[in-house]
């Protein structure tokens, strides 16, 4: 069954095409007002149809009704079909980069045979575009420019700098405009590693004030689209965010739908509609139309026996088949960590002083800090030397004389050199609280030698916990080659961790190599690698990090308690 969604867009996809044929304006016209009709009515088209008021909302005509009903009753349209197979996918795409209209895809799809961005980019860089009727050398540059700026837009966004900005319009949107609920949905919801767009639902007395306060936000850089319920903006760093405002008794049921995933929603929907139900952003109804909720998230869930799993979960990664046997385990969460195993400080490359961290640690609750600045192989960070490790080891113990509910712990990040061997000498590992041992350099080595150098790390009995393991940074460096599952099985044999760090570049281990550490099980620590008082707070991403893996508090050492978590150390096994 189609939603008010599909339908509208059914329809845009029908006048893209129609435009690129070249089709009579105002019959084209007759699709875009539909679409946009559609997107603004607060009530499903089915509920309408059953009411026999299809043919009396304003705008829809007899035409665009008849239509309407071919898909609510097969769930496609034929027109559509028809218009879709004439142009290759990638010719409609074209059409998202700016100042690239209906007229010239057309042109460059029929002269050059062009049909994507990527093949058009390929024809202006080579120069086959400006011999075309109508195009100069100007506007093959403009092309290529407008290709930069699609891409510079449309590139996601890593989880960190996105959440922050859904705050923001959280925050300037409470201020300014009279909403009741607001939540951020979709995948920043979910708190996945790198974000679209983000998705705002509100509900409201006065949802068109809420629309007009949403374009006037001052991280807003461009309006795309603005209607009665959806606002869609470009801000100055190119993330876009789509506003939705929704009847207060719809708004569990949107804020189910606007989360997802797209692979939970359609798996919940299968179930359901195999059960007699039937899920839309409108709520949850019988087949025989009875309404049954959607005013929240719950009551989207219980008619079908099934239990409500974090969003960080839906990922149709088996929690709707846990759900419906009643289960929901509880998963970690930032007020379960304990403490924090892996902070730089003014030592090495950090800017804080030990006293600095361990205040800001017990500000936050923690019971222990880690304390691991780098080794001196690792050059360009300052990096200890023995020496100096030993003098920093003798002021944190006297420094834990004087503290009270909070205890410094000598770690220390030893680099993993190339050859697999550590940059400190066993007595000093020996004499260090917990030993962090990280990849920092030879990132491009083969799978082979690469695993061969960190299990050799592994052979080190002082290592405690592999740092950052993968070395990937979001959007900047590709992982180092490793056989994860190889070290994982060594690494659980020998009760050596493996970090979850959340620097919000890293996010490493990953949502998937932390289910596949549980599966083995090998032991996490959740840590922030901070090098700042502040980077203490980026622990949430690293925690939903570790829930999207289904990490619950058992997998994860550092929410025991000092004693036990000690205890738990390969050293001291
Ligand atoms: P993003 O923006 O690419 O980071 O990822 P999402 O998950 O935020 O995706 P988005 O913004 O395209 O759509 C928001 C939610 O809407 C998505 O998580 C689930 C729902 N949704 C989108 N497309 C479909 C669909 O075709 N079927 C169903 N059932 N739900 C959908
Ligand atoms: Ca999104
Ligand atoms: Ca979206
Ligand atoms: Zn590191």
């Amino acid at each position: 069954m189609l939603g008010n969604n599909d339908i509208a867009r059914i329809f845009e996809e029908i006048v893209e095409i129609m435009e690129l044929r070249g089709d009579d304006v105002f019959r084209i016209r007759a699709y875009q007002n539909a679409a946009r009709i559609i997107s603004g009515l607060p009530e499903p088209l089915s509920d309408i149809r059953a009411r026999g008021g299809l043919r009396k909302i304003s705008g829809i005509g007899e035409k665009i009704a008849a239509k309407i009903e071919e898909m609510l009753d097969t769930g496609h349209l034929r027109k559509h079909d028809e218009l879709m197979a004439e142009f290759p996918a990638g010719v409609l795409e074209m059409m998202t980069v700016p100042g690239i209209g209906p007229r010239t895809a057309g042109t460059l799809y029929r002269e050059l045979g062009v049909t994507s961005i990527d093949e058009m980019e390929r024809a202006a860089r080579e120069g086959r575009i400006h011999g075309l009727r109508g195009f100069g050398e100007k506007s093959e540059a403009e092309i290529l420019e407008n290709i930069a700026r699609l891409r510079r837009r449309t590139g996601r966004i890593p989880l960190a700098r996105a959440f922050p900005l859904a705050q923001q319009f959280v925050e300037g949107l409470k201020a300014t405009a009279p909403v009741r609920d607001i939540e951020p949905a979709g995948s920043l919801r979910r708190m996945k590693e790198d974000i679209g767009d983000i998705d705002i639902l509100v509900t409201s007395d006065d949802p068109a004030a809420v629309m007009a306060a949403v374009a006037r936000l001052p991280m807003v850089r461009e309006v795309l689209l603005t209607g009665p319920t959806k606002t869609s903006v470009i801000t100055d760093v190119g993330l876009q965010v789509d506003v939705r405002a929704v009847e207060p008794e719809n708004f569990g049921a949107a804020l189910q739908y606007l989360t997802g995933s797209k692979a939970h929603n359609v798996k919940l929907r299968t179930l359901a509609s195999r059960a007699g139900f039937k899920l839309s952003e409108y709520g949850i109804f019988r087949d025989t139309g009875e309404r049954l909720g959607g005013r929240t998230e719950e009551e989207m869930y219980r008619p079908l026996g099934i239990a409500v799993f974090p969003p960080e979960l839906r990922e149709d990664r088996g929690e709707i088949e846990l759900g419906l046997k009643g289960i929901v385990p509880e998963f970690v969460q930032v007020a379960h960590i304990r403490g924090d195993l892996h902070v730089h400080t003014d030592w090495s490359d950090g800017r804080a002083t030990l006293e600095e961290i361990a205040q800001a640690a017990k500000a936050r609750g923690y019971e222990y800090v880690g304390i691991a600045d780098h080794s001196a192989g690792r050059g360009i960070a300052h990096g200890l030397t023995t020496e100096r490790l030993r003098e920093q080891m003798r002021q944190i113990r006297a420094l834990n004389d004087t503290l009270d509910g909070i205890t410094l712990l000598c770690a220390g990040e030893v680099d993993i050199r190339r050859d697999g061997t550590l940059d400190f000498p066993d007595d000093v590992l020996a004499e260090l609280d917990l030993c962090i041992a990280s990849v920092h350099s030879s990132f491009t080595l083969s799978e082979e030698e690469q695993t061969a150098r960190v299990l050799k790390a592994l052979d080190n009995p002082y290592v405690d916990l592999l740092g950052h393991p993968t070395g990937r940074l979001i959007g900047e460096r590709e992982p180092i080659s490793l056989n994860i599952r190889r070290i994982m099985e060594v690494a659980a044999e020998r009760g050596v961790a493996m970090e979850v760090n959340s620097w919000p570049e890293r996010l490493d281990l990953n949502d998937d190599q932390i289910l596949l550490a549980r599966e083995l099980g090998v032991p996490l620590m959740i840590n922030t690698d901070a090098h700042a008082v502040d980077h203490l707070d980026q622990i949430r991403f690293g925690v939903a990090t570790a829930r999207r893996g289904w990490a619950e508090p058992k997998d994860v050492l550092n929410t025991l308690p000092l004693e036990q978590f000690l205890a738990r150390l390969r050293r001291n096994r």
